[in-house]
């Protein structure tokens, strides 16, 4: 008898195939008040599931009592509770390396639209406000030759400093809970201490992952050290910073600007400050939404899941370490 899995997100049809040639899928590409009994009955039931941004908590998992192993589609796992499931000696498994690049760019795109004001400048076009020449006072700042500051040099950070240091000459420097000598070694990356990277830093970049340790790294004591000219760059997630306190520094002109993929709460409440301010760019995460990055995702994770279900966490398994620690995975 095949194994039940559940799968409560969309995804192409090629990958869904792969799962049902060989599990029970029971699918929920929404999950909304009309299906949501449904949902919790299947969860009930599936050895497996697979999806991304859904939150995942105790208060839900516990309701996957024959859960053996979970999948996201994402590399992110600040949805899932992690020390949760390994307690029961469950994997999450995640989507690491497929999407450094594409993430990355969406990063430099996030630099050279708040660099060059491309937004704005856009605007200027479109709303008929271009006028002869466009004044001193709409003109941009360069990218190349700058000082750019990641916190964070995880993969991402890494293809990001890539770009940052081949493209455009830029003097790369870092912190992170540990040295990382390629970044070092290949892009002649600096480590520093926070507060120096922040002081010093044209640039600067979030990267981090969402965790307890990371929880609101970044507030009024910080955006208060960044230059003026500073602008602040955020792709990991929106609770790594206090937003509020990001406001008031783009509002009062203590930092230039920021480009942000990721808020505290998503969708972007419309009442946001965040949306009145014409220094600010704002996406709507689209840090690995490429067509040909989210399919190798998705692969990724149906991967990671069909053989997690066969014993296999060798590869791509977030949680691994707390399943070590206890010893809890048989
Ligand atoms: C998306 C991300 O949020 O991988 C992550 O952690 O932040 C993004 O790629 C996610 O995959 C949504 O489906």
């Amino acid at each position: 008898m095949k194994k039940k899995i559940l799968l409560y997100k969309k995804i192409p049809e090629q990958e869904f195939q792969r799962l049902a040639e060989r599990f029970d899928v029971t699918y929920f590409p929404i999950v909304n008040d009309s299906n949501r009994h449904a949902f919790f009955t299947a969860l009930a039931e599936a050895e497996g599931i697979i999806g991304s941004s859904a939150a995942m908590g105790a208060d839900i998992l516990n309701k996957a009592v024959k859960l053996k192993a979970a999948s996201t589609i994402s590399v992110g796992t600040d949805q899932f509770d992690l020390a949760y499931l390994a307690g029961r000696g469950i994997p999450l498994m995640h989507t690491p390396d497929v999407l450094n690049e594409t993430t990355a760019d969406t990063l430099f795109t996030l630099i050279m639209c708040t660099a060059r004001r491309a937004i704005e400048m856009s605007k200027m076009v479109t709303e008929g406000r271009w006028t002869k020449s466009i004044g001193e006072q709409s003109y941009g700042t360069d990218v190349h030759g700058k000082t750019l500051g990641i916190i964070g040099m995880g993969r991402i950070g890494y293809a990001l400093a890539k770009r940052g240091h081949f493209g455009f000459n830029m003097k790369i420097q870092y912190t992170n809970r540990r040295r990382n000598i390629n970044a070092e070694q290949d892009l002649n990356a600096t480590y520093l201490e926070m507060e120096v990277l922040l002081k010093t830093s044209d640039f600067i970049c979030v990267m981090t992952p969402l965790t307890e340790h990371t929880e609101r790294l970044i507030g009024a004591k910080e955006f208060a050290l960044m230059k003026k000219s500073a602008i602040f760059i955020n792709g990991s997630r929106g609770k790594v910073i206090d937003e509020k306190a990001l406001i008031n520094a783009l509002a009062t002109g203590s930092i230039r600007a920021a480009g942000l993929d990721v808020f505290e709460v998503e969708p972007l409440p419309i009442d946001s400050p965040l949306c009145t301010l014409d220094n600010a760019v704002l996406f709507p995460h689209i840090g690995s939404a490429t067509t040909e990055t989210r399919l190798k995702m998705v692969s990724c994770a149906v991967d990671n899941l069909i053989r997690a279900l066969e014993g296999d966490i060798s590869c791509h398994c977030a949680n691994r370490h707390l399943l070590d620690a206890q010893d809890a995975y048989t």
